[in-house]
């Protein structure tokens, strides 16, 4: 799968008002760092080959930055998710405007209520998405999620999320068979004909990289994780998300890529 394009929105001064769980550490991100952060991100997704559509900050949304929540994009349609958490909300009408440069009225689809998905819980794998049910999507949306891709000729299904925020937290696609999973997801029936690397409970925080392209963008920090990638042969870029980690962000969060 060939990424040409990528959205981002700039982090707000509200940021250290994130939603937060006591998972990784409960410190507040340092805004100023977060905006250097955010900016070594933007750059590294530029430097390999997309053209970044970057979104002016939102004060009224502290997560507005993790733009892959509110919506999903692929080549023949693009699906405005509703996200669960009443502080993120509203991030869907202000992705619309933006997701409406790229995709025509017709191909523009929304989970209603009392659906409610976010992004971080959808992994792709060639035509088909894998829904985390989680505490942010539920059964309701992924039905939505189905009816609308399978009219487009992908494919859905489900998986159970047990261990916190969003699917893509303990599972990842790198293309070419390979997976990094949690010791939980490597128990999961749908992934076993996977390459799976099973990342230890000190690393699992990098589970989240982000493929584009061949390369793979790794969370900086993860020595065991980066050497694994490295090993599959995939160039590895390290970005430093540390500030956004402070409230569960991470790499796939701060973009929508097509
Ligand atoms: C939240 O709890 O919604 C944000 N603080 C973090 C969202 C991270 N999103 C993602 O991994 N896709």
């Amino acid at each position: 799968m060939m990424f040409t394009k990528a959205i981002t929105r700039k982090p707000c001064r509200a940021l250290i008002d994130g939603i937060t769980t006591a998972m990784y550490d409960d410190a507040t991100p340092v805004y100023e760092r977060a905006v250097e952060e955010h900016d070594a991100y933007v750059a590294t997704l530029k430097e390999l080959g997309l053209e970044v559509e970057e979104l002016d900050a939102d004060e009224r949304y502290p997560d507005s930055c993790f733009v892959e929540d509110p919506a999903v994009v692929m080549e023949r349609c693009a699906i405005i998710t509703n996200p669960a958490r009443d502080s993120r909300n509203g991030e869907k009408d202000e992705i619309l405007p933006v997701i409406k440069k790229f995709y025509s009225d017709d191909q523009i689809f929304f989970i209603e209520a009392p659906g409610t998905m976010e992004g971080g819980d959808v992994m792709r794998v060639g035509d088909h998405f894998y829904i985390g049910q989680s505490e942010r999507t539920n059964a309701e949306a992924a039905k939505q999620f189905n009816e609308i891709v399978t009219k487009f000729g992908y494919t859905s299904s489900t998986v159970p999320v047990t261990e916190g925020l969003h699917l893509k937290d303990f599972v990842i696609y790198l293309e070419n068979n390979n997976m990094l999973v949690s010791p939980v997801m490597n128990e999961q029936p749908a992934f076993k004909d996977f390459n799976r690397y099973v990342v230890e409970q000190d690393e699992l925080y990098a589970i989240n990289s982000l493929y584009i392209n061949g390369t793979v963008i790794v969370p900086e920090g993860y020595p065991k994780t980066q050497k694994y990638i490295e090993d599959l042969g995939y160039t590895v870029k390290l970005v430093d998300t540390s500030e956004f980690r402070k409230i569960d962000g991470s790499l796939t969060c701060l973009s929508l890529r097509f």
